[in-house]
């Protein structure tokens, strides 16, 4: 990290987590600090406006897979514009994104899940909470295209039980990974759209988490899909320190700006060292959801949404 001192420009102070040092990082980095910025109530603080948010402007976003499919790679493409060629297992990783759109706090939880699944309890528990699914398959591999069958149906099932018929209408992406591969196919994209027009508010593209072919396309269509803002998109956004809201551009940040991400006032930033729901608030929230989708039906819905 720079220091203080020997900085040129003070409003890029501020290293955001998980920024590309190596320069590929993606467009402006917006840091909105400056000398004369303190954290006065005026300057609310991005994170406490994040906490609040309204439920309605909370979701949360699982990606489901097989192992070394790219899932990983895509939420580190997606949230820090970087790729890692090395493999290494997630257990299960929990991400936040706060953002402050059209006024309004919003806030994206992003949960990166084990191909493995060694605990099918808590894949299903994914699925119960998740509100937007990636489903990610590798164009060069057989098995992990049958695994996102599986995972279609199991999604399917499992929210109709939860929202009591309305499942079909959960949004979910499906994403042929790795197509930089394409010596190596597969998997033919025609197996796929078949897939995907068997599934309402599904659709399908083929990404390379590697080149960042498609990536932000991806999550793009998927917050259209779930009607959720696209400023949420890296490009359409201001990224801010944490803490801070206000802040201005300087000229020659703005002119290197896209007009459309000038004419929003949308901002955005990565929450550091958030913990992942505790399995109880997760079920809280999930009975909570449940009903107000069919209050009607509360207590056959807490039956069937069962973690086995
Ligand atoms: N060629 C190529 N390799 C990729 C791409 N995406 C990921 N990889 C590589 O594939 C391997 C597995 O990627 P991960 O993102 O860790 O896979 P994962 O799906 O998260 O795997 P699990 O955590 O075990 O479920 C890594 O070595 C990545 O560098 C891609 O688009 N193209
Ligand atoms: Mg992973």
């Amino acid at each position: 990290m720079e220091s203080l001192n020997n900085c040129r420009r003070p409003w890029s102070l501020i290293v955001e987590r998980g920024e590309d040092a190596s320069g590929e990082g993606q467009g402006e980095i917006c840091r909105c600090w400056s000398p004369g910025v303190s954290s006065s109530s005026a300057n609310m603080a991005l994170l406490e406006q994040g906490d609040n948010a309204p439920p309605e402007n909370c979701h949360r976003l699982v990606l489901l897979g097989s192992s070394k499919v790219g899932k990983t790679s895509i939420v580190s493409r997606f949230l820090y514009n970087k790729f890692d060629d090395s493999y290494t297992p997630t257990i299960e990783d929990f991400h936040r994104k706060i953002y402050r759109i059209k006024g309004e706090p919003y806030r994206l939880d992003i949960l990166d899940t084990s191909g493995n699944h060694p605990f099918p309890a808590m894949r299903r528990l994914s699925i119960i909470t998740g509100d937007l699914f990636v489903l990610v398959y590798s164009i060069d591999n057989r098995e992990s295209f049958e695994e996102v069958v599986r995972l279609c149906q199991q999604i399917r099932e499992c929210k109709s039980q939860c929202l009591k018929g309305n499942g079909s209408n959960i949004p979910i992406v499906l994403l042929g990974n790795k197509c930089d591969k394409e010596k190596s196919r597969t998997i033919d994209q025609t197996e796929a759209i078949n897939l995907v027009e068997q599934n309402e508010n599904c659709r399908f593209i083929e990404t390379s988490a590697k080149k960042n072919i498609n990536i932000e396309e991806s999550f793009i269509r998927l917050f259209e899909m779930g009607n959720l803002p696209v400023e949420m998109s890296p490009s359409l956004h201001r990224k801010v320190h944490p803490q801070y809201v206000g802040g201005s551009h300087s000229s020659s940040q703005r002119r290197g700006m896209s007009i459309r991400r000038k004419m929003s006032d949308a901002c955005g930033t990565i929450a550091p060292n958030v913990r992942r729901p505790s399995i109880r608030t997760d079920l809280l929230v999930a009975q909570m959801r449940t009903k107000t989708s069919k209050s009607s039906l509360i207590g056959e819905s807490r039956e069937k949404c069962s973690i086995q």
